[in-house]
């Protein structure tokens, strides 16, 4: 259940912002490209409108478009992106544009700010030696889902926020930095994983960063049990919301004002890809 109330970070975001369900992007399933242009160009549309967006994905191909438009209107990003794998692939069977290679593509447009960008939850067996390597030759640093567990929630959220500093940020979860047995649902599930508790804790540990824009993807309905991957990624906007809300700076402790204008500081929540069945 998702209720007004957010304890852990004292808020109450539909009191405090102008939230709106943006509806779904109609995207093309045969065209790739015409795909992420129409998300690029949806993406933009909302943020002319509203200052934030939390995308609801769809595979990890959406990251691409939402951070071109994100940069467009926020400058060079800070990424902490929350997966089991890398996606700073460079090409799979010879396509530039999938669900494994988003951030690469990110780098050399120069959305990304990479001395402040990180992954968080890297696990699981890699198609090189390489990988990690050419990986930090990128310019990102890495937070394994084992140095999470070796060091605890709070070391993590140090070092991200040691790595981000006061630059704008953009928090890409791809669900499968869970658990399988937390998020059944998607379409290349690692063993070995986050609990929600400590993904939770470390999205709630993020408040006081620049947030400017999140993405929620490769929630993969199909596949899931009990609805118990859906109910981990509401959540998880959920707590994206609330950390919006401290970042709109209206809200002192547990005190809320409403907000009957609802000109500004509005987050727009947009469904993106969701026919999309091939996530990573
Ligand atoms: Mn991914």
């Amino acid at each position: 259940m998702l209720r007004p109330y957010h304890p852990a970070l004292q808020v109450q975001p539909w009191l405090t912002l102008q939230v709106a369900d943006a509806g779904d992007l109609a995207v093309n399933p045969f065209s790739i490209d015409d795909a992420i242009a129409a998300i690029e160009a949806g993406a933009d549309e909302v943020l002319a409108r509203a200052d934030h967006m939390i995308a609801v994905g769809g595979d990890h191909t959406i990251a691409l478009p939402l951070l071109r438009a994100t940069a467009r209107r926020h400058g060079p990003l800070a990424l902490v992106h929350f997966d089991a794998h890398l996606d700073t692939w460079d090409t799979y069977f010879d396509a530039p544009y999938t669900h494994g290679t988003p951030f690469r593509r990110a780098v050399e447009e120069g959305v990304l700010d990479l001395d402040c960008s990180a992954h968080v939850g890297i696990r699981g067996p890699l198609y090189a030696p390489d990988d990690l390597l050419e990986d930090h030759g990128l310019g990102f640093a890495t937070i394994t889902t084992g140095d999470v567990a070796e060091l605890g929630v709070a070391v993590a959220v140090g070092r991200i926020k040691a790595r981000v500093g006061d630059r704008p940020v953009y928090v890409s979860i791809d669900i499968d930095v869970l658990d399988p047995a937390h998020a059944p649902g998607t379409g290349t599930p690692e063993p070995g994983g986050l609990t929600s508790r400590e993904l939770m804790a470390i999205i709630r540990g993020l408040e006081g960063l620049r947030l400017v824009g999140a993405d929620v993807v490769e929630v993969a309905p199909s596949y899931d049990h009990a609805e118990l991957t859906s109910l981990a990624a509401a959540n998880l906007v959920y707590d994206l919301l609330g950390l919006f809300t401290l970042g709109s700076g209206r809200e002192a402790g547990s005190v809320t004002a409403a907000r009957p204008d609802g000109a500004d500081d509005g987050v727009a929540v947009r469904g993106a890809g969701g026919g999309h069945a091939s996530p990573e």
